[in-house]
Protein backbone atom coordinates (compact mmCIF):
# COMPACT_ATOMS: atom_id res chain seq x y z
CA UNK A 1 0.00 0.00 0.00
CA UNK A 2 1.54 3.80 -0.92
CA UNK A 3 0.31 7.04 0.56
CA UNK A 4 -2.46 8.34 -1.76
CA UNK A 5 -0.75 11.58 -1.78
CA UNK A 6 2.74 10.39 -2.55
CA UNK A 7 3.87 7.54 -4.44
CA UNK A 8 6.38 7.04 -3.19
CA UNK A 9 5.80 6.15 0.35
CA UNK A 10 5.02 3.12 1.03
CA UNK A 11 3.91 1.18 4.09
CA UNK A 12 6.10 -1.05 5.07
CA UNK A 13 9.36 0.73 3.80
CA UNK A 14 12.05 1.73 6.07
CA UNK A 15 11.90 5.87 6.87
CA UNK A 16 12.95 8.11 8.93
CA UNK A 17 10.81 11.14 10.50
CA UNK A 18 13.89 13.50 10.44
CA UNK A 19 12.30 16.19 12.12
CA UNK A 20 10.85 14.03 14.95
CA UNK A 21 13.75 11.80 15.00
CA UNK A 22 11.23 8.48 14.28
CA UNK A 23 12.14 5.47 12.53
CA UNK A 24 9.11 3.15 11.05
CA UNK A 25 12.37 0.63 11.67
CA UNK A 26 12.77 1.22 15.44
CA UNK A 27 9.40 1.59 16.50
CA UNK A 28 5.98 0.01 15.77
CA UNK A 29 3.67 2.65 14.64
CA UNK A 30 0.97 1.03 14.31
CA UNK A 31 1.40 -0.37 18.47
CA UNK A 32 1.68 3.39 18.95
CA UNK A 33 -0.34 5.11 17.26
CA UNK A 34 -2.94 3.19 15.64
CA UNK A 35 -5.80 4.14 17.89
CA UNK A 36 -5.26 8.50 17.36
CA UNK A 37 -7.99 10.27 16.16
CA UNK A 38 -7.26 13.19 17.28
CA UNK A 39 -3.73 15.37 16.47
CA UNK A 40 -3.72 18.89 18.16
CA UNK A 41 -0.88 21.32 17.15
CA UNK A 42 -0.01 24.41 19.09
CA UNK A 43 3.32 27.11 18.35
CA UNK A 44 5.32 26.09 21.94
CA UNK A 45 6.72 22.71 23.03
CA UNK A 46 6.16 24.19 26.38
CA UNK A 47 2.59 24.67 25.85
CA UNK A 48 2.16 21.67 24.13
CA UNK A 49 3.63 19.76 27.14
CA UNK A 50 1.34 21.60 29.60
CA UNK A 51 -1.43 20.10 26.90
CA UNK A 52 -0.64 17.10 26.94
CA UNK A 53 -0.47 16.59 30.84
CA UNK A 54 -4.01 18.40 31.01
CA UNK A 55 -4.99 15.69 28.58
CA UNK A 56 -3.53 12.41 30.18
CA UNK A 57 -4.92 13.67 33.29
CA UNK A 58 -8.52 14.31 32.42
CA UNK A 59 -8.96 11.40 29.78
CA UNK A 60 -7.12 8.88 31.14
CA UNK A 61 -6.69 9.71 34.77
CA UNK A 62 -2.67 9.23 33.97
CA UNK A 63 -0.29 12.18 35.90
CA UNK A 64 2.72 10.92 35.08
CA UNK A 65 5.44 12.93 33.27
CA UNK A 66 4.17 11.96 29.57
CA UNK A 67 6.70 10.19 27.04
CA UNK A 68 8.10 12.53 24.67
CA UNK A 69 8.40 10.62 21.44
CA UNK A 70 10.63 13.20 19.80
CA UNK A 71 13.09 13.70 22.60
CA UNK A 72 16.02 12.85 20.87
CA UNK A 73 15.55 16.22 18.70
CA UNK A 74 14.99 19.52 20.12
CA UNK A 75 12.96 20.81 16.70
CA UNK A 76 9.49 19.15 18.08
CA UNK A 77 7.41 18.17 21.05
CA UNK A 78 5.57 14.86 20.28
CA UNK A 79 2.98 13.06 23.21
CA UNK A 80 0.31 10.95 23.16
CA UNK A 81 -2.97 11.00 26.01
CA UNK A 82 -4.96 8.47 25.10
CA UNK A 83 -6.39 8.87 21.29
CA UNK A 84 -4.58 12.30 21.11
CA UNK A 85 -1.48 12.78 19.68
CA UNK A 86 0.21 16.19 20.55
CA UNK A 87 2.95 18.14 18.78
CA UNK A 88 4.03 21.47 18.69
CA UNK A 89 4.55 23.62 15.18
CA UNK A 90 6.45 26.50 15.39
CA UNK A 91 5.88 29.89 14.33
CA UNK A 92 4.57 30.63 10.93
CA UNK A 93 4.22 28.19 7.97
CA UNK A 94 7.37 27.14 7.09
CA UNK A 95 7.53 25.56 10.41
CA UNK A 96 3.83 24.17 10.76
CA UNK A 97 4.60 22.38 7.11
CA UNK A 98 7.71 20.30 7.91
CA UNK A 99 5.70 18.63 11.58
CA UNK A 100 2.84 18.24 9.17
CA UNK A 101 4.43 16.67 6.45
CA UNK A 102 6.27 14.15 9.22
CA UNK A 103 2.95 14.31 11.66
CA UNK A 104 1.00 12.87 8.00
CA UNK A 105 3.54 9.95 7.55
CA UNK A 106 3.18 9.08 10.64
CA UNK A 107 -0.69 8.75 10.44
CA UNK A 108 -0.07 6.62 7.46
CA UNK A 109 2.30 4.33 8.98
CA UNK A 110 0.22 4.07 11.91
CA UNK A 111 -2.67 3.06 9.80
CA UNK A 112 -5.01 5.70 11.41
CA UNK A 113 -8.39 6.95 9.71
CA UNK A 114 -10.67 9.62 10.54
CA UNK A 115 -8.48 11.57 12.23
CA UNK A 116 -9.33 15.32 13.15
CA UNK A 117 -6.48 17.53 13.52
CA UNK A 118 -7.05 21.05 15.77
CA UNK A 119 -4.31 23.82 15.94
CA UNK A 120 -4.73 24.94 19.21
CA UNK A 121 -3.12 28.89 19.03
CA UNK A 122 -2.68 32.16 20.09
CA UNK A 123 -3.50 34.84 17.74
CA UNK A 124 -4.16 38.93 17.85
CA UNK A 125 -7.67 39.79 18.12
CA UNK A 126 -9.79 42.28 15.71
CA UNK A 127 -12.48 43.82 17.59
CA UNK A 128 -13.18 41.17 20.26
CA UNK A 129 -11.67 41.44 23.29
CA UNK A 130 -8.38 39.30 24.46
CA UNK A 131 -9.08 35.89 26.16
CA UNK A 132 -11.59 35.65 23.28
CA UNK A 133 -11.39 31.96 21.84
CA UNK A 134 -11.92 32.06 18.05
CA UNK A 135 -13.08 29.50 16.22
CA UNK A 136 -12.36 30.10 12.80
CA UNK A 137 -14.96 29.51 9.68
CA UNK A 138 -12.99 30.87 6.83
CA UNK A 139 -9.41 31.49 6.65
CA UNK A 140 -7.55 34.45 3.89
CA UNK A 141 -4.79 35.80 3.09
CA UNK A 142 -2.81 39.32 4.00
CA UNK A 143 -4.37 40.04 0.41
CA UNK A 144 -8.06 39.05 2.00
CA UNK A 145 -8.01 36.26 -0.35
CA UNK A 146 -9.05 32.67 0.80
CA UNK A 147 -5.52 31.33 -1.19
CA UNK A 148 -2.60 29.56 0.34
CA UNK A 149 0.03 30.44 -1.78
CA UNK A 150 3.49 27.82 -1.83
CA UNK A 151 6.40 26.93 -3.98
CA UNK A 152 6.32 23.77 -5.95
CA UNK A 153 9.64 22.73 -7.88
CA UNK A 154 10.10 26.72 -8.08
CA UNK A 155 6.17 27.13 -9.52
CA UNK A 156 4.43 29.11 -6.94
CA UNK A 157 0.88 27.56 -6.80
CA UNK A 158 -1.73 29.22 -5.10
CA UNK A 159 -4.59 26.92 -3.58
CA UNK A 160 -8.12 27.29 -2.32
CA UNK A 161 -8.26 26.88 1.57
CA UNK A 162 -11.12 24.34 2.58
CA UNK A 163 -12.63 25.47 5.79
CA UNK A 164 -14.72 22.74 7.42
CA UNK A 165 -17.75 24.91 8.59
CA UNK A 166 -19.54 21.41 9.66
CA UNK A 167 -16.37 21.12 12.27
CA UNK A 168 -15.93 24.31 13.39
CA UNK A 169 -19.84 24.67 13.98
CA UNK A 170 -19.59 21.46 16.03
CA UNK A 171 -16.65 22.70 18.08
CA UNK A 172 -18.67 26.50 18.75
CA UNK A 173 -21.85 24.35 19.56
CA UNK A 174 -20.12 22.52 22.21
CA UNK A 175 -18.55 25.13 24.16
CA UNK A 176 -20.28 28.18 23.59
CA UNK A 177 -22.47 28.43 26.50
CA UNK A 178 -19.47 27.77 28.67
CA UNK A 179 -16.37 29.66 27.40
CA UNK A 180 -16.69 33.12 25.93
CA UNK A 181 -16.06 31.71 22.33
CA UNK A 182 -16.53 33.65 18.88
CA UNK A 183 -16.46 32.05 15.41
CA UNK A 184 -15.28 34.12 11.99
CA UNK A 185 -12.91 34.59 9.62
CA UNK A 186 -8.92 34.76 10.36
CA UNK A 187 -5.99 36.45 8.27
CA UNK A 188 -3.19 34.77 7.92
CA UNK A 189 0.10 36.33 7.30
CA UNK A 190 3.37 35.62 7.19
CA UNK A 191 5.21 37.76 9.57
CA UNK A 192 4.58 39.29 12.97
CA UNK A 193 5.54 43.04 12.42
CA UNK A 194 4.86 44.31 9.05
CA UNK A 195 2.07 41.69 7.93
CA UNK A 196 -0.08 42.23 10.69
CA UNK A 197 0.58 45.90 10.43
CA UNK A 198 2.35 46.37 13.57
CA UNK A 199 3.93 49.84 14.31
CA UNK A 200 6.24 47.83 16.96
CA UNK A 201 9.13 46.00 14.88
CA UNK A 202 12.39 47.17 13.51
CA UNK A 203 11.11 47.88 10.10
CA UNK A 204 8.22 50.25 9.81
CA UNK A 205 7.37 52.92 7.31
CA UNK A 206 4.15 53.45 7.29
CA UNK A 207 2.12 55.75 10.19
CA UNK A 208 -0.75 54.51 12.70
CA UNK A 209 -3.36 55.87 10.13
CA UNK A 210 -2.47 52.89 7.82
CA UNK A 211 -2.32 50.27 10.33
CA UNK A 212 -6.00 51.94 11.11
CA UNK A 213 -7.07 51.64 7.52
CA UNK A 214 -5.45 48.45 7.46
CA UNK A 215 -6.93 46.98 10.24
CA UNK A 216 -10.69 48.65 9.55
CA UNK A 217 -10.43 46.59 5.82
CA UNK A 218 -9.91 43.09 7.67
CA UNK A 219 -12.94 43.85 10.06
CA UNK A 220 -15.05 45.08 6.36
CA UNK A 221 -14.28 41.62 5.27
CA UNK A 222 -15.61 39.47 8.74
CA UNK A 223 -11.70 38.89 10.00
CA UNK A 224 -11.82 38.71 14.01
CA UNK A 225 -8.40 37.32 14.48
CA UNK A 226 -4.73 37.59 13.00
CA UNK A 227 -2.37 34.95 13.41
CA UNK A 228 0.93 32.85 11.37
CA UNK A 229 -0.02 29.48 10.56
CA UNK A 230 -3.99 28.64 9.61
CA UNK A 231 -4.15 29.33 5.77
CA UNK A 232 -1.02 26.32 5.81
CA UNK A 233 -2.91 24.14 8.24
CA UNK A 234 -6.13 24.21 6.07
CA UNK A 235 -4.20 23.47 3.07
CA UNK A 236 -1.93 20.92 3.56
CA UNK A 237 -5.00 19.14 6.07
CA UNK A 238 -7.49 19.35 2.83
CA UNK A 239 -4.61 17.89 0.50
CA UNK A 240 -4.55 15.09 2.24
CA UNK A 241 -7.91 14.35 3.30
CA UNK A 242 -8.23 15.10 7.20
CA UNK A 243 -10.24 17.32 8.84
CA UNK A 244 -9.02 20.41 10.41
CA UNK A 245 -9.91 23.61 12.68
CA UNK A 246 -8.74 25.88 14.48
CA UNK A 247 -9.03 27.48 17.98
CA UNK A 248 -6.85 30.62 18.67
CA UNK A 249 -7.67 32.78 21.74
CA UNK A 250 -7.06 36.41 21.34
CA UNK A 251 -3.76 38.00 23.45
CA UNK A 252 -4.76 41.47 22.33
CA UNK A 253 -7.30 43.26 20.54
CA UNK A 254 -5.66 44.98 17.59
CA UNK A 255 -8.01 48.17 17.81
CA UNK A 256 -6.16 49.45 20.55
CA UNK A 257 -3.17 47.78 20.78
CA UNK A 258 -0.47 46.30 19.43
CA UNK A 259 1.36 44.64 22.20
CA UNK A 260 -0.30 41.99 24.14
CA UNK A 261 -0.05 42.45 28.35
CA UNK A 262 3.14 41.56 30.20
CA UNK A 263 1.21 40.10 32.87
CA UNK A 264 2.35 36.44 32.39
CA UNK A 265 -0.19 35.17 34.71
CA UNK A 266 -3.01 36.33 32.47
CA UNK A 267 -1.63 35.38 29.28
CA UNK A 268 -1.18 31.83 30.97
CA UNK A 269 -4.72 31.69 31.66
CA UNK A 270 -5.73 33.02 28.49
CA UNK A 271 -3.50 30.67 26.83
CA UNK A 272 -5.46 27.39 28.81
CA UNK A 273 -8.67 28.34 27.17
CA UNK A 274 -8.01 26.82 23.97
CA UNK A 275 -7.10 23.35 25.64
CA UNK A 276 -10.89 23.35 27.78
CA UNK A 277 -12.54 24.16 24.00
CA UNK A 278 -10.33 21.03 22.76
CA UNK A 279 -10.96 18.91 25.81
CA UNK A 280 -15.21 19.53 26.07
CA UNK A 281 -14.99 18.85 22.33
CA UNK A 282 -12.95 15.83 22.16
CA UNK A 283 -14.74 14.35 25.19
CA UNK A 284 -17.99 14.98 23.26
CA UNK A 285 -16.95 12.69 20.37
CA UNK A 286 -15.21 9.86 22.66
C1 LIG B 1 0.48 33.43 16.99
O1 LIG B 1 1.48 33.69 17.88
C2 LIG B 1 2.74 33.40 17.26
C3 LIG B 1 3.55 34.65 17.13
O2 LIG B 1 3.80 35.24 18.39
C4 LIG B 1 2.41 32.75 15.95
O3 LIG B 1 2.68 31.38 15.94
C5 LIG B 1 0.97 32.93 15.86
O4 LIG B 1 0.26 32.49 14.82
Amino acid sequence: MELKTNPHIKLNADDYLYHLDLETSKLDFKKEFNDVKFVCIGGSPTRMLKFAKFMSKQLTGNIEEPRNYAKGTDRYCLYKAGPVLIANHGIGTASLSVVLNELFKLLFYAQCSNVIFLRLGTCGGIGVEAGTVVITDKAVNGELEPIFSYMKLGKRINSPTYVDSDLANEIYNCCKDNFNVARGTTCSVDCFYEAQGRLDGALCDYFENDKQDFIKRLQDKGVINMEMEGLGLFSYCHRVGFKAAMIAVTIVNRLVEDVPTSEIDVIKEWEERPFKVALQFIRSKL
